[in-house]
Order: structure tokens, then sequence, then C-alpha cells
């Protein structure tokens, strides 16, 4: 798939945006194809995922010239058709989504982001809501994302200055999950997801549900879906090989059932 590199190692998918000569910029046969790689990821043995960009960008958000372009999509197909589809598969893959922001993460490719379960970003990288700056709303989920993860303050000096934020002033204030040196990054994601590849997978996604839930939730309605899920989460297999790795002191083997 040209605008999208997809390989699968160690029970790992690494999805890389790949338009490098517009900075990763989506158009909608990219779009299209990030949706359709995510869906591979439902159904295949994968139990972590990774996005990272190729070459100097992470992703410019959305290709300007197709979003002016008379033969493009149109505004409106773009946020129904490309977006909103990928940031809700992003939030209801049953797997740990790890971002590997490798350089610029704007517009909707800083939302991107965002919308994984874990934001790493190399020292170079640069997080922008580019929106307002060109006269649009952030979208792709930013108006969700950002206040739950900075604050209603800085959620609207990020949204609406739209200034560019370094990776250290980023994870400083919540908005990502750890900065790496910029050589090191897709090792250092690599080894995150394989972590993730060999933890319970399970719970996992219950924890990514609790998440999800916690948004919107008030406090009775999350307790109720903790025991709910807690039910879940202890009839599985690995539950049952965490405990007995535990009891028998030994290192679990968790196979993700
Ligand atoms: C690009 C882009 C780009 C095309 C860099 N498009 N080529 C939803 C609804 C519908 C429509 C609109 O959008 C949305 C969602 C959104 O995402 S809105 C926000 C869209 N994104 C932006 O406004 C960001 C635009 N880009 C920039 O501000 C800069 O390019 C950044 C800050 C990302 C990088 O700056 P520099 O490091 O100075 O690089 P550059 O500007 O020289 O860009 C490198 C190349 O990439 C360049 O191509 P060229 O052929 O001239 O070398 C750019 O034209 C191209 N590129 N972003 N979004």
């Amino acid at each position: 798939m040209g605008s999208i590199l997809f390989e699968m190692k160690d029970q790992v998918a690494v999805i890389t945006l790949n338009r490098p000569e517009k900075f990763n910029a989506f158009n909608r046969e990219m779009a299209l194809q990030l949706q359709a790689v995510l869906d591979e990821c439902v159904a295949t043995t994968c139990r972590a995922v990774v996005i990272t960009g190729a070459g100097k960008a992470f992703c410019a958000g959305q290709d300007l010239g197709e979003a002016v372009d008379p033969q493009g999509p149109g505004m409106h197909r773009i946020l129904k058709e490309h977006y909103n589809p990928l940031i809700t598969r992003i939030r209801s893959l049953q797997k740990p989504v790890v971002a590997a922001v490798n350089g610029v993460a704007a517009g909707a490719g800083a939302n991107l982001a965002l919308s994984c379960d874990l934001c790493i970003a190399s020292d170079s990288a640069t997080f922008i809501q580019a929106f307002s700056k060109i006269g649009l709303v952030p979208d792709s989920g930013g108006s969700f994302f950002l206040p739950r993860l900075v604050g209603w303050q800085r959620a609207a000096g990020l949204m609406m200055l739209g200034d560019k934020v370094g990776s250290a002033e980023a994870l400083q204030m919540g908005l990502i999950w750890k900065t790496v040196a910029d050589l090191q990054l897709q090792e250092e994601a690599l080894a995150i997801a394989k972590q993730l590849a060999t933890m319970p997978t399970q719970a996992l996604a219950l924890i990514k549900e609790q998440l999800n839930q916690s948004a919107t939730n008030n406090l009775a309605q999350q307790l109720a879906l903790e025991d709910q899920l807690q039910q879940q989460a202890a009839a599985t297999d690995d539950f049952k090989e965490g405990v007995a790795a535990f009891l028998e002191k030994r290192k679990p083997v968790f196979k993700g059932q």
C-alpha cells in the first residue's frame, strides 16, 4: 500500500504514514488505507499497534491542496469519511495503540496522535493545533481529547493560539506519555509495543474501555463499569496465569486470552 506501510512482527503491527514529501499530510487515499490497515489489526493476531511517520514529519494534518481541490472529496466528506472513522477505529480497537511522533504533528495529524493510547515523541517533535491559523476549528477528536488531557485553560490556549509546542513542553503539560532522543524513538516505541504485546491483551482492552467511558461517566457509572469489566477480566486465562505465576514465583506467560 503506497501511502501507508504496514508490517507485523512479534505480534506488533507497525503502521507508517508514508507521504514524506507532503510531511505525511492526509489525502483521501491515505485516510482510507489507514482505516483498512486498522481493520486488519482487529482481525489479525497482533496484540499492539504502533503508528509513526516516514521521513522528517509525523503528519501535517489534512492535505490542504486536496481540501480545496474542486475535484477532491469536499469538506463535508473529509470529516465524515476520513477522520471521524479513523479516530473511532483507534478508540474502539481492543488493542493498545502507540503513537511514535517522529517530527511535526499538525492539525488532524496532532489529534490522530493524541487519540492513541500512548503518545511518545522524539525530542525534536512538535505539536500544532494548526486549525485556527487557517480559519478552522479542531477536529479529529481534538476538542474532546485536549481539555481532558491538559485541562481547559491549556486546551483553550492550544486550540485558539495554534502555537507550536515542543515535545518537552507537551510532556510537561500532560499531552504525551514520554519523550525519547530522536535516534531512539523507533526502537523505544517498538519496545513499548512489544512489552504491551506480551501483557494480558484482554485486560488492556478493558482498561481502554474504562478510559473511554471515564471521559463521560459519573462516579456511580464508572464504579458499575469497573465491577462489570473486572468480572470479564477475572474470567480470562491470562488472569489465571497471572495469579498462578505469582504464587509459583515465576514469570507469567500471557497469551492474550
Ligand atoms: C503540506 C502540508 C499540508 C499539503 C506540509 N498539506 N502539503 C479537516 C477538514 C477539512 C479540511 C481541512 O483540514 C482538516 C483537518 C486539518 O488537519 S486542518 C490543518 C491542516 N494542516 C495545516 O494547516 C498545517 C500546514 N502545514 C504547516 O503549517 C507546515 O508545513 C508545518 C508546520 C507542518 C511544517 O513546516 P515546515 O517544517 O516549515 O515545512 P514546510 O512547510 O516546508 O512543509 C514541507 C512540505 O510539506 C512542503 O512541500 P514543498 O513541496 O513546498 O516542499 C509543504 O507544502 C508540504 N506540506 N503540510 N497540510
